[in-house]
């Protein structure tokens, strides 16, 4: 940030070096790949996050390079190794002396939330490991990972899918990963723990309907109620689990009531009596 400008409030993350990732994978490419393009893509570009792929693969032993074995107790599927894991890990860890986080991504792990996110990146160093098959092998898990992560109550068949969600929402808030049409703040979740109001732009009147007038009319205040009223509403409509009323200012509770009394309903809840 140039020194005369103004604090940018979506530098969130103070800026001291660039967030380093390593992603152990068997299926590095994926990684890399994920890693190219967009916000994330370029915020490699700006040197704010730095990437590396780990395959166990390359740290397996013998001829065949196992990295994965059937389950004692028997069952489908199979279990990744300790060995070839422990060292991919070893050798990810001694690549820079910053301390690291390592997380396993997995569906038995704490559940991804934004806030999470903002924690993660404000971290010198993450190390993602992904699994296969049916997960690795528990010792493992228990020396080496300090915490599992997930990214939602459904089935993936690998763990790099959540590591590229992971990269891509950390990245995203390192300082100066956004231009200024990308704003951080403004987006659902950021700040204020609303969904995001609704989006329009040209042309103003389109066989699919038109644009809400109070967005044509320049008046910046009306237009800041406007949408903070869509983000209470859409929230209370299609998350309600996200807001609790009883706990909204003065402010909301009026554009709510506003908007109830207009409308003749009550979002997410019973018509109006
Ligand atoms: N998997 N959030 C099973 C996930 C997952 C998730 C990753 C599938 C690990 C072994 N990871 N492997 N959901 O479903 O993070």
């Amino acid at each position: 940030m140039r020194s005369d400008a103004l604090p940018n409030p979506q530098s969130r993350i103070p800026n001291s070096g660039p967030i380093r990732f390593d992603v152990v994978s068997l299926f590095p490419e994926f990684i890399a790949r994920a890693a190219d393009v967009g916000v994330v893509g370029r915020a490699r570009e700006r040197g704010l996050v730095t990437l590396q792929a780990w395959n166990p693969r390359d740290y397996a032993e013998g001829n065949y390079r196992r990295v994965d074995d059937r389950p004692f107790g028997g069952g489908p599927g199979m279990v990744m190794l300790i060995d070839p894991l422990r060292a991919t890990l070893a050798a990810a860890r001694a690549a820079d002396p910053a301390p690291a986080r390592v997380i396993y991504m997995s569906p038995q792990g704490q559940r991804l939330t934004q806030a999470r996110v903002r924690e993660l990146a404000a971290l010198p160093r993450l190390i993602l490991l992904c699994g296969r098959y049916e997960g690795v092998d528990e010792r493992l898990l228990q020396a080496e990972v300090d915490e599992e992560l997930s990214i939602g109550d459904y089935v993936l068949s690998g763990g790099e899918l959540a590591a590229a969600v992971v990269l891509d929402a950390v990245a995203r808030l390192q300082d100066g990963a956004l231009g200024d049409a990308e704003s951080a703040v403004q987006d659902s979740f950021e700040g204020d723990g609303l969904l995001d109001c609704p989006h329009y732009t040209r042309p103003v009147s389109h066989a699919l309907g038109q644009v809400p007038e109070v967005l044509l009319s320049g008046n910046h205040a009306e237009i800041a109620k406007w949408r903070r009223q869509q983000a209470l509403v859409r929230t209370l409509e299609r998350r309600p689990d996200l807001i609790d009323e009883s706990t909204l200012g003065k402010a909301d509770r009026r554009l709510l009531a506003d908007w109830r009394s207009a409308n003749g309903a009550d979002p997410g809840g019973t018509p109006a009596a």
